[in-house]
C-alpha cells in the first residue's frame, strides 16, 4: 500500500473515531448538572397526583420507593378512573394498588377520585359549577365507583378541587408532586391547573415540585428502554426566563429494581415494547415553576399608545416555539409569551394583557385567556376569549357571570387585549393559562401559572 492510500486510511480512521466520541458524549450516561430534589427528610409527608392509574410509578416510583424505605408518609391521589375504552377502570384500579404495593405502599396510602380519563380539562375550563357537569360519552354526569374518595361525586371542576382541597387539609402534605402544566396531555396540564388552583386556594405553603411525562415526539431522548442512562430535560425547556427549574433524584440500584418490578404489575399499560419505559432510567426528574411577579403601573397607557407602538407589554412568561398538536406547524397558533400590564387607578380603567404567536394571529381561531382571581370575597373565574378580530371578558363569581367586549389591537404577532383593573384591586394572587384553538381543537397550551401582584 502506497503512502498516499495509508494517508486517506488513517484520516477516515480519524473522523470515524471522532464522530464517534461525538455521539458517545452526547448520550446520558452522566446526571444532568441541575440541583438534587426533591429533598425529604423524616417529617415530610409526600402527596403524589396521578392523573390516571400508572403515572405515579412511571415518573414517581423511585421518589415513593425512597419514602417508604426512610418512613416517610405518603399519599397517592389518583385523578381518573383511566377508562381507555379497551381496559376497565377496576383493572386500572387493581394495576396501581398492585404497582404502588410492590413498592412498599398499602392500600390506605392511595385515593382515587374517579373522574373520567379524557375529562379533566373540561372539568377545570367548561364545566366547573355543579348547576353544568361534564356528561360522560356513557350519560353518566357523577363518580359511581363503590371505590372511589367520594362517591356520587358529580363531574365538575368545583367538586374535584373540593376533592383536593379535603385531602390537602386531612394529610397536610409539605411537598406535593403532581404533573407538569407544560406536559402535552390534556388530562396531565388541567391535573397541574386543579393544584395550582387548590394550593392557592388553600394558601399552602409546603414545597411543589412538578413532572413531565408526555412530551412528543423526541423525548425522552433516546425513547426506549436504557436503564443506564440519565433522564434529561427537554433541550427548550433549560434555561427559559421564569421557566421550570430542574432538579434530578438519583435512584439506587434497589430503587431502581423496585421501580421496574412495579412496571410490570401495569399490564395493560406498560407493555415491553413500551416507550414508557424509557423512565426507569438512573434519575427522576422534577421541576418547580416559580411564581410570577407583576409591579404595578401608574402610567395609565391607552389602546393607542400600544398601537402607535410608544408603550410595550413585559412578557410575563414564555411557552416553547414549535409544541403543541402539530408540533408548532400551525405557526399562528403557536403561543410563545404570555405579557401583563397591571395599572394602578388607570384612568381609562384598563389592564392589559398579550399573547405573542410564531405566526401572525389567525381570525378563524381562538385564543383564550383563563384567569383564576383569588379574592377574599370569593374566586373570581375569567375567560378572555379572542375570535374573528373580536376580544369578549366573560367573568363569573360567586355565581355571577357578566360578559362583555373590551378592546383588542393586534401588533407585531401580538394580541392586545384592554381588561379591567378592577380584577386586580385588592392585590390579589391569581393563576393564569393561555390556548389557541382551532375548529375545536387545542393546537397549544400554555401551563397555568401562578401570578402574585405588587
Ligand atoms: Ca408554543
Amino acid at each position: 500500500m502506497d503512502l498516499k492510500y495509508k494517508l486517506i486510511l488513517l484520516l477516515v480512521l480519524i473522523v470515524s473515531l471522532t464522530t464517534m466520541a461525538f455521539s458517545y458524549s452526547q448520550l446520558p450516561f452522566y446526571p444532568p448538572d441541575f440541583p438534587a430534589g426533591p429533598s425529604m427528610n423524616s417529617g415530610d409527608r409526600v402527596m403524589i397526583v396521578a392523573p390516571h392509574p400508572d403515572d405515579e410509578a412511571i415518573c414517581n416510583g423511585g421518589v415513593i420507593r425512597y419514602a417508604v424505605e426512610n418512613h416517610i408518609p405518603v399519599k397517592v391521589v389518583v385523578m381518573t378512573d383511566g377508562n381507555d375504552t379497551k381496559t376497565s377502570p377496576l383493572t386500572r384500579h387493581n394495576e396501581t394498588i398492585n404497582g404502588t404495593k410492590t413498592l412498599g405502599l398499602s392500600e390506605d396510602n392511595v385515593t382515587f377520585l374517579g373522574y373520567k380519563d379524557g375529562s379533566l380539562r373540561n372539568l377545570l375550563n367548561d364545566n366547573w359549577d355543579y348547576s353544568n357537569p361534564f356528561t360522560a360519552s356513557d350519560g353518566s354526569k357523577q363518580v359511581t365507583y363503590q371505590y372511589a374518595f367520594q362517591e356520587n361525586a358529580t363531574y365538575c371542576g368545583a367538586n374535584v378541587a373540593g376533592n383536593l382541597e379535603t385531602i390537602i387539609t386531612d394529610f397536610k402534605p409539605t411537598i406535593i408532586i403532581y404533573p407538569s402544566g407544560d406536559d402535552e396531555q390534556f388530562d396531565h396540564q388541567a391535573t397541574s391547573g386543579f393544584l395550582e388552583y387548590v394550593t392557592q386556594e388553600t394558601g399552602y405553603n409546603g414545597t411543589k415540585y412538578t413532572y413531565l411525562l408526555h412530551l412528543p415526539p423526541n423525548w425522552p431522548s433516546p425513547r426506549s428502554y436504557y436503564p443506564e442512562y440519565y433522564l434529561v430535560p427537554p433541550k427548550q425547556m433549560v434555561g427559559v426566563e421564569n421557566g421550570p427549574e430542574w432538579f434530578v433524584f438519583n435512584l439506587t440500584t434497589l430503587e431502581q429494581r423496585f421501580k421496574e418490578q412495579s412496571f410490570q404489575e401495569y399490564k395493560t399499560q406498560i407493555v415491553p415494547s413500551s416507550y414508557l419505559r424509557s423512565f426507569l432510567r438512573e434519575n427522576e426528574l422534577f421541576a418547580k415553576y416559580p411564581a410570577l411577579n407583576v409591579s404595578k403601573s401608574t402610567d395609565n397607557s391607552s389602546i393607542s399608545d400600544f398601537a402607535a407602538g410608544s408603550v410595550n407589554l413585559t412578557d410575563l412568561f414564555y411557552d416553547a416555539a414549535g409544541d403543541g398538536k402539530y408540533q408548532g406547524k400551525e405557526k399562528s397558533m403557536d403561543i410563545i409569551s404570555v405579557g401583563m400590564k397591571v395599572n394602578d387607578n388607570s384612568v381609562n380603567g384598563n389592564s392589559w394583557v398579550s399573547i405573542k404567536t410564531v405566526g401572525e394571529p389567525s381570525s378563524s381561531a381562538v385564543y383564550d385567556v383563563r384567569m383564576n382571581i383569588f379574592n377574599t370575597g370569593g374566586t373570581e373565574r375569567v375567560n378572555i376569549s379572542v375570535h374573528n378580530g373580536t376580544a369578549q371578558i366573560q367573568q363569573d363569581v360567586n355565581g355571577n357571570t357578566t360578559m362583555k367586549n373590551i378592546p383588542l389591537i393586534v401588533k407585531n404577532n401580538t394580541l392586545i387585549m384592554g381588561i379591567p383593573s378592577d380584577l386586580f384591586k385588592n392585590n390579589p394572587n391569581f393563576i393564569i393559562s393561555v390556548d389557541a384553538i382551532k375548529s375545536g381543537a387545542i393546537i397549544d397550551q400554555t401551563p397555568w401559572r401562578v401570578v402574585k401582584i405588587s
